[in-house]
């Protein structure tokens, strides 16, 4: 068992509280994985005074060299990834190969940020004026708060860190407190390849210690969080009131069409990984499966043989497929919505309980449930549920899927399985959905592309790719005046 601590002003700090937690693995409830500083909102301050002393220099530190940091760190963490992946499946027990796929995920991120610093582009357009010059360049934006999610403790903080250190800003880091481990790691690697300490600080804590702290200080320029709906619309709301600039990406409801042409066993490997990876605690999770009606009981009966074979356990065996819950509050909330689906009427075709057999006794187990014949205003049919229940629902046309798909608050990703060209196309153009999938299923996102929902799974920013970069930046619009003489717009030249 190893002792954590806060990154604040380039040493490893206490919390002003002097309070500690316990990171726990959830497989294994007995092992004890660190301790970890419960801090404040004196830490919070400390740790925004470290990241404002930072600024000045940072900010002019050309962005190409602040580029090549994060192709040491991409180095760093390649050497470093088994190792990694092992304490990421330790602390929140999905399986090795996904683990391995997350830190994989952030050496992407990392390679392609590296670049992005010699590619922060500005326009420039004729003036209206003669021996005039219009210019944009991108400007940092100050001190970034980034609030992280447990579900991909390495990946998401890559996307969202690498892009606002790239543009110039400097980091307070608040990690999920059930994935503080994976993330004081990247924290090291992070001061190993260089970047100045005071650059990146870390904050250990809960939501109401650090969190809102972090979203409500004075000198934190800008908000970055992934989580749920409610939190999210809470943080957008204190936002609003000091005019945060704020990037927000919530829940998801995500959705697989299935119509009677497509290729059924592609359609089935998909919405196995899709629905049961990472026991579905993903926001891009498949929670639900619309199928047409004249491939639904073939389909439905292959599908009910290969989620009952799917095999759970510890994510550090390497025939794991599926890991336990994060923590015991998760698995009552997705027993509460599944008795919530049994009331409504739903069909259980497969699990619907705790796995608790042999070595699963000691972690938080559940066995991968399916729900037939689910109408789609169902509950288990429209709120996210973060687990491993599927619903399905029978289709009888295309424009009928579209419409149970788009039957949602959310519109992170979705995905259609068919081989007809029509039917995608329509598809691609309307499903309400950040990301839609042609014969993929919902889960795949890969760093280089913009990564985000519509509705009320964010606020219309995107992740990833080139957009995010634009987020983490201000337009400074210049005009250079090289006549020597007073030349009034709209005015001269009229
Ligand atoms: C999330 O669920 O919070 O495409 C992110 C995917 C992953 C990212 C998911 N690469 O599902």
């Amino acid at each position: 068992m190893e002792t954590y601590f806060n990154h604040i002003n380039g040493e490893w700090t206490e919390s002003s509280t002097a309070e500690r937690f316990d990171n726990r693995n959830p497989a294994n409830w007995n092992e004890i994985i660190g301790t970890f500083p419960k801090s404040d909102k004196k830490d919070v301050d400390a740790a925004v005074r470290s990241a404002r002393s930072a600024y000045s220099d940072w900010r002019l530190t050309p962005a190409p060299k602040r580029g090549e940091y994060l192709k040491v760190v991409g180095d760093i963490m390649t050497e470093r990834k088994e190792e990694l992946a092992r304490l990421m499946t330790r602390e929140m027990g999905k399986v090795l190969k996904e683990t391995r796929g997350d830190v994989q995920e952030g050496i992407d991120t990392a390679y392609y940020a590296a670049t992005e610093g010699r590619r922060l582009f500005g326009r420039n357009a004729p003036s209206e004026m003669p021996n005039k010059v219009n210019l944009t360049f991108r400007m940092p934006i100050g001190v970034a708060g980034i609030i992280t999610p447990w579900n991909f403790p390495m990946a998401i903080p890559t996307w969202k860190i690498f892009p606002a250190l790239v543009c110039g800003n400097t980091v307070v880091f608040k990690p999920a407190s059930d994935t503080p481990a994976t993330a004081t790691e990247f924290v090291k690697i992070l001061l190993e390849a260089g970047i100045p300490p005071n650059v990146v600080n870390i904050v250990h804590g809960t939501g109401s210690g650090v969190g809102a702290p972090i979203v409500n200080h004075p000198d934190i320029n800008v908000i970055s969080f992934t989580g749920s709906s409610a939190v999210g619309k809470s943080i957008a709301a204190s936002c609003g009131t000091q005019l945060k600039r704020v990037s927000l990406e919530l829940g998801g409801k995500n959705a697989q069409i299935v119509m009677d042409d497509a290729d059924l066993d592609l359609a089935l490997d998909g919405v196995l990984w899709g629905a049961f990876g990472t026991t579905g605690q993903r926001c891009t999770e498949t929670s639900r499966i619309i199928l047409h009606k004249k491939i639904y009981d073939t389909f439905i009966d292959k599908l009910v043989v290969r989620t009952e074979a799917l095999k759970l356990g510890n994510g550090l065996n390497e025939d794991a497929e599926v890991g336990p819950f994060i923590n015991e509050g998760q698995r009552e909330t997705v027993e509460k919505y599944v008795e919530i689906g049994k009331k409504e009427g739903a069909d259980i075709l497969c699990g619907g309980e705790r796995a608790e057999s042999g070595d699963l006794a000691d972690g938080f187990f559940y066995k991968p449930t399916i729900f037939g014949g689910v109408d789609q205003n169902m509950t288990i049919a429209q709120e996210e549920i973060f687990g491993p229940v599927l619903s399905v629902i029978k289709i009888g046309s295309l424009e009928e899927a579209i419409s149970v798909l788009n039957n949602s608050i959310y519109g992170l990703s979705s995905s259609i399985y068919t081989w007809d060209i029509n039917s995608a196309f329509t598809a691609m153009r309307d499903i309400e959905a950040g990301i839609t999938y042609v014969n993929g299923p919902t889960i795949g996102a890969e760093c280089h592309m913009p990564f985000g929902g519509m509705k009320e799974t964010g606020n219309g920013h995107r992740e990833g790719g080139w957009e995010v970069y634009e987020f983490y930046s201000e337009t400074k619009t210049i005009y250079v005046d090289f006549s020597g003489k007073l030349q009034k717009a709209q005015i001269d030249n009229r």
